[in-house]
């Protein structure tokens, strides 16, 4: 059986950079994500607004370079449209958001939604179908945790 996650986010820092792009949805993940932070007590946190989901992984490197976060939290909401462009948008985001992560070593988690329209979109931020922002704050209390401890050995 599983180990239960370490939820605690005490002594933790995190940043959560979100995407301005769907702003109507990206507002609500947002609102998960603060609520994730008042209910597991994180110590410290920065809110960062990029134009797009496609801009979240540039600003993640940076803020996770600056050494001040233990995690980075990425939100951003693609919808696609009539062209493939959302295809392209989605990917390079969730490959750059990894990269972000693997070449600082800070954890950078993916809280950018897929979907094929709005209504999708509204159920996964705050909706019949939970929070992503919310969610995507617990990932990243619970891996920062895990470094840290792996860390400190
Ligand atoms: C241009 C664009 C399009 C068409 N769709 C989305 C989207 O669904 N979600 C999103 O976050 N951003 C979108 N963008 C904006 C791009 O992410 C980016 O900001 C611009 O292409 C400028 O690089």
């Amino acid at each position: 059986m599983a180990d239960e996650p370490n939820l605690d986010g005490a002594g933790l820092s995190i940043a959560v950079v979100v995407a301005r792009f769907n702003e109507a949805i990206t507002s609500r993940l947002l609102d998960g994500a603060l609520d994730a932070m008042r209910r597991h007590e994180v110590g410290k946190h920065g809110v960062y607004w990029v134009p797009g989901s496609f801009e979240l992984s540039v600003a993640a490197k940076r803020v996770a370079e600056g050494g001040s976060h233990d995690a980075v939290v990425c939100l951003g909401a693609v919808i696609r449209h009539e062209t493939d462009h959302y295809l392209h948008i989605a990917t390079q985001a969730a490959a750059g958001i990894q990269r972000a992560a693997l070449d600082t070593g800070v954890p950078c988690i993916f809280g950018v939604l897929t979907c094929d329209n709005e209504e999708q979109a509204l159920a996964r931020s705050g909706g019949s179908r939970g929070n992503k922002g919310f969610e995507a704050v617990e990932s990243a209390i619970e891996t920062a945790n895990l470094i840290r401890s792996l860390q400190t050995g």
